[in-house]
């Protein structure tokens, strides 16, 4: 069976030389394209290619092949065709050791097969550019069929959560991890594009709406670095919401820790976020200008690194103003209105006019130390884009009020700290319009209704190692190191678990516990994390200092203190070990934003401003009944109902730092997780220099190590990655192998009935449970849907809708 010949836009020679590709000896079935009329019309010189294809397939005849194919299809390769074969997935190669998955993986790639399964879980391998698989074509492919029918696919996996969420309405979760640049954004987007597609999205607003918001978050949320073009600075939670039905009828964000200090500095080579350019390149008719005073000839300071493309060169600044319209297109598709942009226009081009501002010193006659603004137009600027006198600002830029012994004073700042201040400030604005962008888009995309369920898909900021690495990397490698935790949970640790409480017995296979990295940084009151909040509490403390508590705190094989580099530590991450610079954790970590500048913006007239600053920004945490597993398993300790505050929030309450925030953030993505069915993507990276077709096959190597490849193959291959009460099982499954009337007994003996009636293999019962390996449950389901149809179609004849 041939499909969708419509694909086939190649010429018969390209037809023919992609069949012609190395592994086709290991595909008997490719007789069939002989027959097929494309090939079957060749003439001229084509006949001997024809010809070519003929000899081939006799050969290979001769030779006698291993595989058991049925099908010519489609392939995921760039183009078309061939079917879907066993060594899809790595379950079932003969040999299984890391030089053979690598050289699979290596084979795979180099015919442009990015996809491959290890029993349920997706690899992903980066293509580094454009394929043509992921067409309308494709998306009908892989709806509701059975995963061994199609080639490895990203849409799989979409498909897999979204019948997953349909059949049990079940909660669904994909998880999707791997490095920086390994391809997890491109992945989750188009898992929303599939979802899209899936959910009967037939209102094409609601659909358009969908597709958007990932675009217009990243805007503000991604940002160029020197592994990514495109790299996420904030972790990404988006719940896709469906009726009980299965139709997509609304969208849900949440956002985790945006890297906000990008606003301010970049490193060397980096960017700021992209939106800032998109604005410069956007907003550059004379009107645009005057309204948002944005400076005409030198670039901003924050969008002003050596590699301001903005100014430098036409085509970067064209594109610029493409992704401009099409963030504007963005806002006005989800629903923002015209007055909202231009607060947000307003606030962003106040920050960059706030990055401009200068503090000269002055010396007065009592104090030496004074601060003042030399050159007032951009201070004006930015005052008047907040709408806010431009005398209030400078004040609380350049002084503070000091409450001492019921007296107040006013202090006046140095250059450096009124430099801070201003900084603080721009941080603060920018982390505030992002997160009133994420709950806006919220707001306009929640379904009327309350019931349904969801498919949540993470992209979170992936693992980072650079030359030089700041707390930002902490964080980041503190969240990937927590997520490869998840992982572990529940593809070795709750799997082994159940096999001795449940007396099965099972091959244990061993995998490296990250625990206790997860320990050194997350435990109270001795982890890194608490060590950095307890010196954060000093004044007096220095970079030495916390460097020193560090290492007079946590002994273990993790933590490294490397000699001969001052002011660094080290710390021997799952994924490899990284080197942390301590310079400006403290600052970091405190993240003041100093009262007089609340006081100041609260006076704001822009009402989206004064909504930001008008009251606390809170978020509630809680420990769900539904986590507890979780919860016991991790670390992360949560004490009662907590209310976290942003940690710039100044108030009488003791301040939360960065690190208490991440600390709860991380529980509340955690919490949000544990409620679905997981499903995982492994991201790979083939290659640092981002080149397509090539397959570096070290790098793969450390990836495959650390991930716990191996170890995952083999779990899949041994183990029993379904675990279901004989009670659930036989609520679930019982129209398998009884009436529906029957409401048999949800025994043990029934649970047999059904798997037998099924024509399953290989499972095992445990006390209290069935043992399933990882495609029992899909064909499971898919038997299931089959006889409830019949079942629907039998009551519409006996109710007479069917004539
Ligand atoms: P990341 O999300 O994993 O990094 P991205 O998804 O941004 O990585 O991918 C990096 C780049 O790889 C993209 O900009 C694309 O150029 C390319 N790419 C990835 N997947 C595909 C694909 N399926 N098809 C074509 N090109 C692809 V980070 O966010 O930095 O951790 O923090
Ligand atoms: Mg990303």
């Amino acid at each position: 069976t041939l499909r969708h010949p419509e694909e086939w836009s190649r010429s018969f020679s390209h037809f023919i030389s992609q069949c012609l590709i190395k592994d086709f000896e290991a595909r008997p079935s490719v007789t069939h394209l002989l027959e097929h009329p494309f090939i079957k019309q060749a003439h001229g010189k084509d006949i001997a290619l024809r010809q070519q294809l003929a000899a081939l397939i006799q050969e290979q005849q001769q030779i006698g092949c291993k595989t058991k194919s049925k099908h010519v299809r489609i392939n995921t390769r760039k183009t078309l065709i061939i079917e879907s074969c066993p060594d899809d997935d790595l379950v079932n190669l003969e040999f299984l050791d890391e030089e053979t998955i690598i050289s699979h993986l290596h084979k795979r790639y180099d015919e442009l097969q990015v996809y491959t399964y290890v029993g349920d879980i997706l690899i992903a391998l980066n293509p580094f550019q454009n394929l043509s698989i992921y067409s309308p074509q494709f998306s009908k492919l892989y709806h509701g069929v059975k995963r061994a029918d199609n080639p490895p696919h990203i849409f799989a996996t979409a498909d897999a959560a979204y019948q997953g969420m349909v059949t049990f309405c079940k909660d669904q979760c994909i998880i999707i991890s791997g490095e920086s640049g390994a391809g997890k954004t491109e992945s989750a987007h188009l898992i929303v594009q599939h979802l899209t597609f899936l959910g009967k999205a037939n209102n094409r607003t609601l659909r358009e709406k969908i597709l958007q918001v990932n675009p217009l978050v990243e805007a503000f949320g991604n940002a160029c670095t020197a592994i990514n073009d495109n790299s996420s600075r904030f972790g990404k939670y988006l719940e896709m919401k469906f009726t009980p039905t299965g139709a997509v009828i609304g969208a849900k964000i949440s956002e985790y820790l945006l890297e906000k200090s990008r606003v301010i500095k970049q490193a060397p080579g980096e960017e700021n976020f992209h939106i800032f350019y998109y604005i410069y390149a956007g907003l550059y008719h004379q009107d645009e200008l005057k309204t948002y005073r944005l400076p005409d000839g030198t670039p901003p300071r924050y969008i002003d690194s050596q590699h301001c493309k903005v100014m430098q060169d036409i085509v970067s600044r064209k594109q610029y103003k493409e992704q401009f319209d099409a963030i504007q297109e963005c806002f006005r598709n989800i629903g923002f209105t015209e007055e909202e942009v231009d607060s947000a226009y307003k606030i962003l081009s106040a920050i960059l006019n706030t990055g401009n501002i200068e503090f000269a010193s002055i010396t007065s006659q009592h104090q030496t130390d004074i601060s003042e603004v030399p050159n007032s137009e951009a201070l004006e600027n930015a005052a008047s884009l907040l709408s806010i006198g431009p005398e209030e600002l400078q004040e609380a830029l350049t002084s503070q009020c000091v409450v001492t012994r019921g007296e107040t004073i006013i202090r006046s700042n140095t250059v450096d700290k009124a430099a801070d201040v201003r900084d603080a400030m721009s941080k603060a604005l920018y982390g505030r319009l992002f997160s009133w962008i994420v709950n806006r888009i919220n707001s306009l995309l929640q379904p009327d209704m309350n019931s349904g369920m969801n498919v949540g898909i993470l992209d979170i900021f992936g693992f980072e190692n650079f030359k030089k690495n700041s707390f930002e990397q902490l964080c980041i490698n503190i969240a990937n190191e927590q997520i490869q935790f998840y992982f572990n949970q529940h593809i070795f640790a709750l799997e082994q678990m159940e096999y001795q409480s449940e007396e099965v017995d099972a091959s244990l296979v061993e995998y490296e516990d990250n625990r206790p990295i997860l320990d050194m940084f997350l435990q109270k009151p001795m982890g890194l994390l608490s060590l950095l909040d307890e010196e954060s509490r000093f004044p007096q403390a220095t970079d030495q200092t916390l460097v020193d508590k560090f290492e007079d705190n946590l002994r273990c094989k993790y933590f490294l203190i490397p000699k001969r580099v001052e002011l660094c530590f080290g710390i021997q991450h799952y994924a490899g070990q990284v080197m942390y610079n301590v310079n400006g954790f403290l600052e970091k970590n405190r993240d003041t934003l100093p009262a007089d500048i609340v006081v100041v913006l609260r006076t704001s007239e822009n009402k989206l401003l004064q909504q930001l600053f008008s009251s606390p920004l809170t978020k509630t945490v809680w420990p769900d009944h539904q986590c507890s597993v979780l919860i016991a398993t991790v670390c992360v300790q949560v004490d009662t109902m907590e209310m976290i505050r942003h940690p710039e929030e100044t108030t009488k309450m003791r301040r939360q730092t960065v690190a208490s925030y991440f600390r709860y953030s991380l529980m509340d993505l955690l919490s949000k997780m544990v409620v679905g069915q997981p499903h995982f993507v492994r991201c790979i990276k083939p290659n640092d220099d981002r080149q397509a077709l090539c397959f570096c096959k070290e790098r793969v190597m450390v990836q495959l190590r650390y991930t716990g490849i191996l170890e995952t193959v083999n779990i899949r291959r041994q183990g029993y990655s379904h675990r279901i009460l004989f009670e659930d099982f036989v609520n679930r499954y019982y129209y398998l192998a009884f009436r529906a009337h029957e409401m048999p007994e949800t025994s043990k003996e029934n649970a047999v009935a059904i798997l037998e009636r099924a024509k399953l293999k290989d499972w095992v019962l445990g006390k209290t449970k069935v043992f399933l390996k990882y495609y029992h449950v899909e064909q499971l389901n898919l038997l299931l849907r089959e006889v409830i149809a019949r079942v629907v179609v039998m009551q519409a004849y006996t109710k007479g809708w069917l004539g």
